[in-house]
């Protein structure tokens, strides 16, 4: 099977969990920012992740891709959703975005390879998120809301076992986060980015943080 990803992509990386957690093996194309044409020929539309699967169809939406992966032998997914968790997600998107979207603007990505790509997603996320150099200004107060929002997730996952549709949901909003220095991940939540980050083979971004 054939995954198309953004590496910066939360939804990518979803789909590249669920691959990585159940061992199954996949092959990875990264799809350059600015490139209309590959997404469009293959769903209809620009977006990724797309997986595309051996009998040459194609899904094109993260938590179906997820679903149709964790069906193919046993399922590894079993824990049955955490209302809280899933809210927590919920209400720390907003907050993540303003930060880390300006920092991946700026990133080490496969998908930014070329002058050409990286001016196009700057663009992209301009038109959604307006003067990226003002959120950059607002590092210090954006901060400030996320590190308490952790320390509540610390107590949320204090009896965390095994994996559930929420560790897809949350890892990758913890990893997006992770290229924001300064940001202050308690204990128990870094250990879980660490645990899930070796268990499912996708890199955490601690290592361009800014
Ligand atoms: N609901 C979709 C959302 C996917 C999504 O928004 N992907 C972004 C990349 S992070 C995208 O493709 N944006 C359009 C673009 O590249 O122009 C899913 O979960 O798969």
């Amino acid at each position: 099977m054939k995954l198309y990803i953004y590496e910066h992509c939360p939804f990518c990386t979803r789909a590249r969990m669920i691959f990585g957690l159940k061992s199954l093996p996949v092959d990875l194309q990264v799809i350059m920012e600015g490139d209309f044409e590959t997404p469009t020929r293959l769903i209809g539309k620009k977006a990724v992740p797309i997986l595309g699967k051996d009998d040459g169809t194609y899904i094109g939406e993260s938590l179906d891709i997820v679903r149709y992966v964790d069906d193919i032998g046993a399922k590894i997914l079993v824990m049955p959703p955490d209302e809280a968790l899933g809210t927590w997600v919920q209400e720390i998107w907003p907050t993540a975005l303003k930060l880390f979207i300006p920092r991946f603007v700026e990133g080490d990505f496969a998908e930014l390879a070329t002058s050409q790509a990286r001016k196009a997603y700057r663009h992209r996320e301009e038109q959604a998120f307006g003067d990226l150099d003002l959120l950059r200004g607002a590092t210090t107060a954006l901060i400030a809301e996320v590190n308490p929002r952790l320390e509540a997730l610390a107590t949320l996952l204090e009896d965390r076992k095994g994996l559930g549709i929420n560790d897809i949901t949350l890892w990758p909003v913890l990893r997006c986060l992770s290229i924001v220095r300064d940001v202050n991940f308690p204990n128990k939540v870094s250990s879980y980015m660490h645990r899930l980050s070796q268990e499912s083979g996708v890199d955490l971004l601690f290592a361009q943080s800014r």
